[in-house]
């Protein structure tokens, strides 16, 4: 997250300075023994008066750590830092300083094994070492981190050192085939991927493959087949890329690595947070909580989500992303000091009331945080909303006589995900973090791009819950991917703010790899033209589409760079398909009275 974060500082003020002489804080480097004898680096930061016994905040990551980060000048936990804690940053096994060796979001132990090790055996002997070495500590922990870090938190909490008192995963991953970064319902994130693999894995600190153009997209196009990673790159060196290549579907290394897997019931406080527009994490945090929430008899599973990218909480004041505001408000601010700094201080230093909604989230277009008593609510009734002839997006059902439309899909000229240049991921001047919330106008008039329309609408329309896609499309090939987004439009002109005069904003999108229809784990061939109906998940959200906007579905079939392309005729694994694999199909997506393909809507009256 370090890094993300460093990458993150080029755009937003992120205000972690070295000036220890003023710093309520001060550090010492140690290496703790984990039970297995290999030692992890890391910094505790110790008020540097301390009245009182105080519990330790941990902070654990693939990405670094440095005494420079002091908790008071680090905005992340710096209204915690104020109150008074000690605080833990620790490099995990294999990265930075630490020894041992790292392992992509490690698997879980054997526990017949006493020596077997894994990221949450690592945090528990560090609160054991923390708890028997650091002087005046009250005997409590509390865990947090975003993104690697917060997937860290959660697998912490999985199975807690009895002093664990509290937990807060942010934008964690959760099932790694299913969504967030490396796949959404088993399509490959090709330029993530790999991206990462070589961030993480190609040395031992951050690496970046150096490539030879700023737009990536090309590189990509040219690469051809997956196959050629290994053979012109890689050469097997990535263990995070052969695992992509020898687990193409959803099999037991999925499925074991997955947190619902993982987690059984919420054995400490959680504090779930995640972001509406997070490019990497969205879907983690809502996936977590609603894994959890289906066993938390004693009420300590919660949410935050606020109008966010990834991690963009830690260190800004969250009045927008890019030219989207979220008016006037400081919602990282708030997030930090109004929510987490006094979550932190009731379940590790019983400051407070206790009180905490059970969900709270930024609902977006009104711009105004809301708590609710059950995510998703239950108070709001499904609507469909669906697609018409020409181009019109309506909550009438098709009548007779309406077919379908349809495109051709070139996997030789596929749509990219975000207006190019596409920067590498993490390069300098990368529009990666805000490509969820960017404008889709750069996609208008796309032939192989088809939109529907609703008309202007006369009053607000308010989206509360998880929307869901009900596709029927067919294809002349025998495999395809099917992206769906849903788009607030805004009015045309907008004196005020003209960037934001039309502007498409996705509120949800998801893509899906059609060979999965039927199974994650057995992929099937499609037959050619015929339909077949396709549920696709698209998330939460809290979005209120005002009076005068309209709503937009866009639907696609490739999102190129970010998801690999899909041959388009069937191969039983994609990584080996070969160049002439790659063919162009004729998609049809059908709007009939016996096809009336529809998002469903949860609206809020
Ligand atoms: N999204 C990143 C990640 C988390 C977990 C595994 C792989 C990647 C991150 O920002 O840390």
């Amino acid at each position: 997250m370090k890094t993300m974060l460093f990458l993150l500082s080029l755009f937003f003020s992120v205000s972690v300075l070295a000036q220890t002489d003023s710093s309520l804080y001060t550090s010492k480097d140690v290496m703790i023994p984990m039970r297995d004898g290999v030692k992890l680096h890391t910094i505790i930061f110790v008020p540097k008066v301390q009245k009182e016994a105080l519990p330790f905040i941990l902070m654990r990551t693939p990405y670094g750590v440095s005494p420079d980060n002091l908790p008071d000048r680090d905005a992340y936990v710096k209204d915690m830092a104020v109150d008074g804690y000690i605080f833990v940053s620790q490099d995990i096994r294999g990265r930075y300083k630490s020894e041992g060796v790292f392992e992509m979001t490690r698997m879980s132990r054997d526990k017949h094994k006493p020596a077997s090790v894994d990221e949450a055996s690592d945090t528990y002997d560090t609160i054991d070492w923390l708890l028997k070495n650091m002087e005046n500590n009250n005997g409590k922990a509390g865990i947090l981190g975003i993104s690697y870090d917060g997937w860290l938190s959660i697998i912490a909490g999985a199975d807690p050192h009895p002093a664990l008192k509290a937990v807060s995963e942010q934008a964690t991953p959760s099932d790694m085939f299913m969504n967030d970064d490396f796949h959404h319902n088993g399509t490959f994130r090709l330029s993530y991927g790999f991206e990462y693999s070589v961030l993480t894995e190609a040395a031992k600190t951050d690496s970046l493959y150096a490539f030879p153009a700023y737009d990536t997209y090309n590189w990509y196009l040219n690469l051809g087949p997956l196959s050629n990673i290994n053979k012109l790159y890689a050469h097997g060196t990535l263990p995070t890329w052969n695992n992509f290549i020898k687990h193409p579907d959803y099999d037991d290394f999925w499925k074991r690595l997955a947190l619902d897997y993982r987690l059984d019931y919420p054995r400490v406080p959680i504090l779930n947070v995640g972001g509406w527009f997070d490019e990497e994490d969205m879907v983690g945090p809502q996936d977590v909580y609603a894994t959890l929430e289906k066993r938390d008899s004693n009420n300590r599973n919660f949410l935050v989500i606020g109008p966010w990218l990834h991690g963009q909480w830690a260190s800004d004041k969250g009045y927008n992303i890019g030219a989207v505001k979220f008016g006037g408000q400081a919602t990282g601010d708030y997030f930090r000091k109004e929510i987490q700094a006094k979550w932190f201080a009731w379940y590790l230093k019983g400051q407070g009331d206790g009180h905490f909604a059970e969900m709270t989230s930024f609902q977006t277009g009104s711009n105004q945080w809301k708590q609710y008593s059950a995510w998703p609510p239950s108070d709001v009734h499904v609507k469909e909303l669906y697609l018409r002839s020409n181009g019109v997006l309506s909550f009438d059902k098709p009548g007779s006589g309406e077919s379908f439309d349809s495109y051709v899909s070139d996997p030789a000229k596929p749509v990219p995900y975000r207006a190019r240049p596409v920067e590498e991921t993490y390069g300098p001047g990368s529009h990666w973090y805000y490509w969820l919330a960017s404008n889709q106008l750069f996609v208008d008039n796309r032939p192989d791009v088809l939109q529907w329309e609703t008309d202007t609408l006369t009053e607000d329309l308010t989206v509360t819950g998880n929307v869901v896609a009900n596709l029927f499309a067919s294809t002349s090939g025998t495999d395809a991917d099917w992206v769906v987004k849903l788009i607030d439009v805004y009015p045309a002109v907008n004196p005020n703010d003209p960037v934001m005069s039309g502007y498409e904003l996705m509120i949800n999108a998801d893509i899906f790899r059609a060979r999965y229809r039927n199974s994650f784990s057995n992929p099937q061939p499609l037959t050619p033209d015929k339909v077949e109906t396709y549920t696709i998940g698209l998330h939460g959200a809290d979005h209120v589409f005002k009076k005068g906007h309209r709503i937009m579905v866009q639907v696609q079939s490739t999102w190129f760079p970010v998801y690999d392309r899909n041959p388009q005729q069937y191969v039983p694994n994609i990584y080996e398909a070969t160049e002439a694999d790659y063919i162009k199909a004729t998609q049809r997506i059908f709007h009939s009275a016996q096809y009336p393909t529809s998002i469903a809507l949860p609206v809020m009256e």
